[in-house]
């Protein structure tokens, strides 16, 4: 039988000028809290570090790589993993990695209890655009600053339990979580910066934004019979609002656990991981059901074509 007491540390808004070690310490606090109630496995969000700044645009983006993290864990986030360690805690959190070669990803990493990182995963579905675009009522710059992941999506066995990660706009992907399923997933942790209005429409505002979030948690979960954790960063960045809303999601998928405020705030749930077993041994037993020869289009085709 395998049980693990899990949590999202949801994190405020991180301002432009706040620095790694004052927010590593918010971490640290929500980590603490965590401890107290016996929470085994915490997820916090993506680009947990620093402020959500492609929402930023800069003609060089060079002036951008003091957002990024050149190595890990580095001098900011070692008291991370040493709390984790004594806590003997696995993790996982976002940030920016810039690598030796010089390549830019929106990263997320996943670590052990005995502070070893066990996975990398680096985003997938990249939002938004390349240029300034002066008709949106905000940026949405990630295609600027960083490239597509070059990971895939993988699941390792931690803690006894199949652990995935996804990005932000990944969970609003079924391949994303498809592919996890694929691996026997039984956990998927997935950090956010979701800004509660969409640039391009009025009529998406937070309501609804918060209903996308959770419509694509819970339909991931139980088409995937896994236990979700969807951790945001929220609240008001730099003078723009962020939806909240973390969910914690069972393999039938039902919100077991919900962030009621915009602020760091940590939610927590006690996972049954056996019962990933009843939804991926019946309704959803891939090997019985799966038909793919008719999945081709899948990854033969990107956009969608009209019938002829
Ligand atoms: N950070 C991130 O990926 N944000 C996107 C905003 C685009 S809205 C479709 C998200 O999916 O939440």
């Amino acid at each position: 039988m395998t049980k693990l007491k899990i949590a999202a540390a949801q994190i405020g808004g991180i301002q432009k000028d706040e620095s790694r070690e004052a927010v590593v310490a918010r971490m640290l606090a929500l980590m603490d809290e965590a401890h107290a109630q016996g929470v085994q496995f915490i997820a916090y969000p993506e680009m947990t570090l620093t402020t959500f700044f492609p929402r930023f645009y800069v003609e060089d983006r060079a002036e951008f790589d003091h957002w990024f993290e050149t190595e890990m864990p580095n001098a900011a986030t070692a008291p991370l993993f040493a709390r984790a360690k004594a806590h003997g805690m696995g993790f996982t959190f976002g940030y920016c990695e810039l690598t030796p070669e010089g390549l830019h990803y929106n990263t997320a990493i996943l670590v052990s209890p005995e502070g070893e990182i066990r996975l990398t995963y680096r985003k997938t579905h990249l939002p938004g655009h390349a240029e300034y675009e002066p008709e949106r009522s905000h940026q949405h710059l990630e295609k600027r600053y960083f490239l597509p992941g070059d990971t895939g999506f993988n699941v390792t066995k931690m803690q006894g339990v199949n652990m995935g990660l996804a990005i932000c706009n990944d969970r609003r992907w079924p391949e994303t979580w498809r592919v996890l399923g694929l691996q026997s997933v039984q956990l998927v942790a997935i950090g956010y910066n979701t800004p509660s209005q969409n640039n391009l429409s009025k009529d998406e505002g937070p309501a609804r934004r918060i209903y996308h979030h959770e419509l694509s948690m819970c339909a991931g979960a139980y088409q995937n019979s896994t236990w979700a954790i969807a951790v945001a960063k929220c609240g008001t960045e730099d003078g723009n609002h962020m939806i909240g809303g973390s969910v914690i999601v069972d393999p039938d998928g039902y919100v077991v656990a919900r962030a009621t405020g915009e602020g760091d705030e940590l939610i927590v749930a006690e996972a049954d991981f056996d019962r990933c077993a009843f939804g991926a041994s019946t309704v959803f037993d891939f090997a019985a059901h799966r038909r793919i020869e008719h999945y081709g289009r899948i990854t033969a085709q990107t956009g969608a074509s009209q019938p002829e």
